[in-house]
C-alpha cells in the first residue's frame, strides 16, 4: 500500500541533502585537491644549479659502459641555490619549453602529484610552456597519442591516488624500431625534456632513451615509482640516496589497515587462521613494513627463506661424512612445515587463530620453485625465438603446454639441442595441483618478468599446511590447550574433583594450558585411556564434561585467504607520499631546467624530518646489472631487496616472537589506522625506513 507521507522521487532527487551526500565529490575529495603539499626549502630560490657529487661512487657494469656511453659517466647531481647563474644561464632556464610525461607500470599512490609538481614548476617559469601528458603509459609515446595537460586537470587530480589523469602501460620500448617512433613523437612535439614514471625496467627504459635522444637534445628523467619499494640507491660506501620509491608508503598503510582489521577479527571470533598475501613482485619490503605496521602473528620475508638452512639435516649428513645439498634453500615442504610449527604452538596455548602475511613473491625465494621458473622462462624464449608464433598463442590450453614439456623431457624438441627440461622435471611439475602449473606456465609481462600476482601462491602453501596438520591432529600433536581454570570450573560445576582426570587426560596436569594426551584421539580412545587408568570403569560412560573438554581441545582448522594489492596501489596518498611525489616533480623540472639527462629525481633524506629533504638527480645507467629476462641476460636497473643486515630485519627478527605470542602471552596486534592525509600525519612515514636510518 502506499505510504501517504511518502516523499516524491522528483522532490527527493531534486532536494539538496541528496546532492550533497550522491555528488561524485565528497568532502575528502575536496580538502584532497585543496591541499597544497609543502615545497623543499631549495625551491624557494628564484633559480636553481646543479653541483657534481663524484664522491657517491657506484661500480660501472661494463655492458652499460658499452651501451649507455654517453650517460654512463653521469654523477650524482645536488640541486642548489642557483642565484649567480649569469644572466644568459636565467634566460636557458626560463625558456619556454614543452616538457611530456607518462606513467609506466601498476600505478602507485602519488603519481598524480608528480604530474602536479612539475606542472606547477614549469608554468611558474614561463605561463608558455606545456607539459604533454602520453596516455596508457609508453604506448602513448610510440602512437603519439598524448593530452596536453592543463590546470583544471591538474587541480581535479592532485593529491588523488591512481594514474587515472593519462592511465599507464607495461610497453617496453626495446627495439630500434620503436626507439624511433618515440623520438619521431618528441620531435614532432619539440619536446625539450621526457619525464618517466616509473619502476625499475621503467627507469631502465628512460636510460635507453636518454642515451637515444641524447644528439637529439631532448632530456630524460626518471621518477623512482613503484609500490613495491625495491628502487632503493645506495652508493658503494652504503651511503642512501633514495630510501623508498613512492607509493610503498601508501600502499603498505593500506593493505596494514585492512590486516590489522583481520587481527581484531582473528582475535574476537578466534576460529579463524587470516592468511594474506601482499603484493611486491619480488622484494618482501611491502610485507616486512605490514608486519612492523600490524604485528601479525607471522610474517614471512622471502629474502631471509632463501638463505634457510636446515642444522639437522646438515649435522646428521655431516656424521656419515656426507653433504646434504638439499639441507640448503627452502622448499614448499619446508615453509608448510614452519607454518603448521606455529600453529600447532599457537593452537596448545589456546589460541587456535591467527594472522599470517605471506609476500607475492615468495615463490621467487622456494629453491625448487625458482629453477622451474628459470627453466620455463628459457624454454618459453627458445619456442619464440625458433616460431614464427608464440608460445602462448602455439598452447592455449594447459594439457597442450603440459605435452610439449613432456615432448621435451623425452628428447622429442624442436632442437638438437640439449633440453633443459629432463624426465624429473616433467615429473616434480605433474605433482603440483593445476592451477599452480598453469600460473607457472602462465605469459611473462612484456619486461620478461614472472607475474607473481597472477599465481595463487597462498593456496598452494595453505593446501600443503592443511594436509600436513592433518597428519599431526591423527598422530594427537594438534591440539587446542585448555585453560585450567576453565578445565576446573568446568569439573567443579559438576561436582567432580578436577585432579580426578587431570593426570589422567592430559600431558601437562600443572600448566596454565593444559594439553590432552597425544594417545587421546577420539572418544574411543578417551575411554579406553580412562578405564586403563582406572578412573572409570569399563560399564561407565565417560562424563559430560570430560567429553566437553575433549570436544573443545579437538582443533578445526579455518582459513580465509586474502590478497592486497590492487586495492592498495589505488588508495589515496599519504601525507608523506603527497608531498614526497609533489616535490620529485619540481625537482624533475630543476634537473631540466639545469640540463641534466639520464638521472633518475630522487630525494635524500626521506627518513628524516621535511626540513632535511634534499633533492638530487642519480645516475640511472650506473644502476644497472644483468639479470635474467625471457631466458637470457638483460641490462635492467638492480632490484632492491631486503638486505638481511638491516636494521629493519634484524629488528623484525628480534621481535617477531612476541608478535607470534605462541606462549600463553596475548597477541600484540598493532592498529595502525586508515591511510592519514590530516592529524598528526606528518610524522607518519615507513616504519623499516625509520629504524634502517638510525
Ligand atoms: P611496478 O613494478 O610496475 O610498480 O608494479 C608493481 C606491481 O604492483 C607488483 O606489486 C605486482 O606484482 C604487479 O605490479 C602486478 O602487475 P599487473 O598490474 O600487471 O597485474
Amino acid at each position: 500500500m502506499e505510504n501517504q507521507s511518502c516523499k516524491s522521487l522528483e522532490f527527493l532527487l531534486n532536494h539538496p541533502k541528496t546532492g550533497y551526500v550522491t555528488s561524485d565529490v565528497n568532502a575528502e575529495t575536496i580538502e584532497r585537491r585543496s591541499f597544497s603539499p609543502k615545497r623543499i626549502k631549495i625551491f624557494s630560490s628564484r633559480y636553481t644549479s646543479l653541483e657534481d657529487c663524484p664522491e657517491h661512487k657506484f661500480g660501472n657494469n661494463k655492458e652499460a659502459e658499452k651501451v649507455l656511453p654517453d650517460i654512463i659517466n653521469n654523477n650524482v647531481q645536488k640541486i642548489i641555490p642557483g642565484d649567480a647563474k649569469t644572466e644568459s644561464a636565467k634566460q636557458a632556464f626560463m625558456v619556454r619549453r614543452n616538457v611530456g610525461v607518462f606513467f609506466s607500470g601498476g600505478p602507485a599512490p602519488g603519481g598524480h602529484n608528480v604530474i602536479a609538481g612539475l606542472y606547477d614548476e614549469v608554468k611558474k617559469y614561463n605561463s608558455e610552456s606545456k607539459v604533454f601528458g602520453f596516455l596508457l603509459g609508453s604506448d602513448g609515446l610510440l602512437e603519439s597519442k598524448y593530452i596536453e595537460i592543463t590546470k583544471s586537470l591538474v587541480d581535479a587530480h592532485r593529491n588523488m591516488g591512481g594514474f587515472s589523469m593519462i592511465k599507464t602501460g607495461r610497453t617496453k620500448i626495446d627495439s630500434k624500431y620503436k626507439m624511433e617512433l618515440s623520438l619521431k613523437t618528441c620531435m614532432e612535439l619539440e619536446l625539450d625534456a621526457l619525464v618517466v614514471i616509473g619502476g625499475d625496467d621503467s627507469n631502465t627504459n628512460a636510460a635507453f632513451l636518454a642515451q637515444q635522444f641524447k644528439s637529439a637534445g631532448i632530456k630524460v628523467i626518471g621518477i623512482p615509482k613503484t609500490i613495491d619499494g625495491d628502487i632503493q640507491v645506495k652508493t658503494d660506501d652504503k651511503e642512501t640516496l633514495c630510501a623508498i620509491s613512492f607509493g610503498f608508503h601508501t600502499a603498505a598503510r593500506a593493505f596494514s589497515q585492512n590486516i590489522s582489521n583481520l587481527t581484531t577479527d582473528a582475535g574476537s571470533d578466534i576460529k579463524y587462521w587470516h592468511v594474506c598475501k601482499v603484493m611486491g613482485r619480488v622484494a618482501s619490503h611491502l610485507t616486512l613494513e605490514c608486519a612492523f605496521q600490524t604485528h601479525a602473528n607471522l610474517s614471512f620475508v622471502g629474502e631471509e627463506l632463501a638463505d634457510y638452512t636446515d642444522q639437522q639435516r646438515i649435522e646428521k649428513a655431516k656424521k656419515k661424512g656426507i653433504v646434504d645439498y638439499t639441507a640448503y634453500g627452502m622448499t614448499l615442504r619446508h615453509l608448510s612445515r614452519l607454518i603448521c610449527d606455529t600453529i600447532v604452538r599457537r593452537a596448545a596455548n589456546g589460541k587456535n587463530f591467527g594472522v599470517m602475511i605471506i609476500p607475492e613473491g615468495i615463490l621467487e625465494f622456494i629453491n625448487e620453485i625458482q629453477v622451474f621458473i628459470i627453466k620455463l622462462n628459457t624454454i618459453i624464449a627458445d619456442y619464440n625465438n625458433i616460431h614464427d608464433i608464440d608460445f602462448h598463442t602455439s598452447f592455449l590450453a594447459l594439457d597442450a603446454k603440459l605435452e610439449y614439456l613432456r615432448r621435451l623431457a623425452r628428447g622429442m624438441g624442436d632442437t638438437d639441442k640439449f633440453s633443459i627440461w629432463n624426465l624429473r622435471d616433467d615429473d616434480l611439475f605433474d605433482q603440483l595441483p593445476s592451477f599452480f602449473q598453469d600460473g607457472l606456465l602462465m605469459e611473462r609481462d612484456t619486461h620478461g618478468n614472472f607475474q607473481f600476482s597472477q599465481v595463487k601462491t597462498e593456496e598452494i602453501i595453505m593446501d600443503m599446511v592443511k594436509e600436513y596438520l592433518s597428519i599431526l591432529k591423527d598422530q594427537g600433536k594438534y591440539k587446542i590447550g585448555i585453560e585450567r581454570s576453565y578445565y576446573e570450573s568446568i569439573m567443579k560445576n559438576a561436582n567432580i574433583i578436577p585432579d580426578k582426570f587431570a593426570k589422567v587426560i592430559f600431558q601437562n596436569p600443572d600448566a596454565k594450558y593444559l594439553l590432552i594426551k597425544e594417545s587421546i584421539i577420539s572418544l574411543k580412545t578417551l575411554k579406553q585411556t580412562l578405564i586403563n587408568s582406572e578412573a572409570i570403569s569399563p560399564e561407565d560412560n565417560v562424563p559430560e564434561p570430560v567429553i566437553r573438554i575433549f570436544k573443545k581441545s579437538d582443533p578445526k582448522f579455518k582459513t580465509q585467504t586474502h590478497f592486497y594489492g590492487y586495492d592498495g596501489r589505488g588508495s589515496d596518498p599519504t601525507y608523506f607520499d603527497c608531498n614526497y611525489t609533489y616535490n620529485l616533480g619540481i625537482t624533475a623540472f630543476h634537473l631540466i631546467a639545469n640540463g641534466a639527462t639520464g638521472q633518475m629525481a630522487a630525494i635524500r633524506n626521506l627518513e628524516k624530518k621535511f626540513d632535511k629533504w634534499e633533492p638530487i638527480g642519480i645516475p640511472i645507467a650506473k644502476l644497472m646489472h644483468l639479470e635474467e629476462r625471457n631466458g637470457k641476460l638483460t641490462l635492467v636497473i638492480e632490484k632492491s631487496l631486503i638486505d638481511l643486515n638491516s636494521n629493519a630485519f634484524r629488528v623484525f627478527k628480534a621481535l617477531r616472537d612476541e608478535w607470534m605470542a605462541v606462549e600463553s602471552n596475548q597477541d600484540r596486534y598493532r592498529r595502525p589506522g586508515p591511510v592519514r592525509f590530516t592529524g598528526s600525519a606528518e610524522e607518519d612515514r615507513p616504519i623499516t625506513l625509520m629504524l634502517n636510518s638510525i
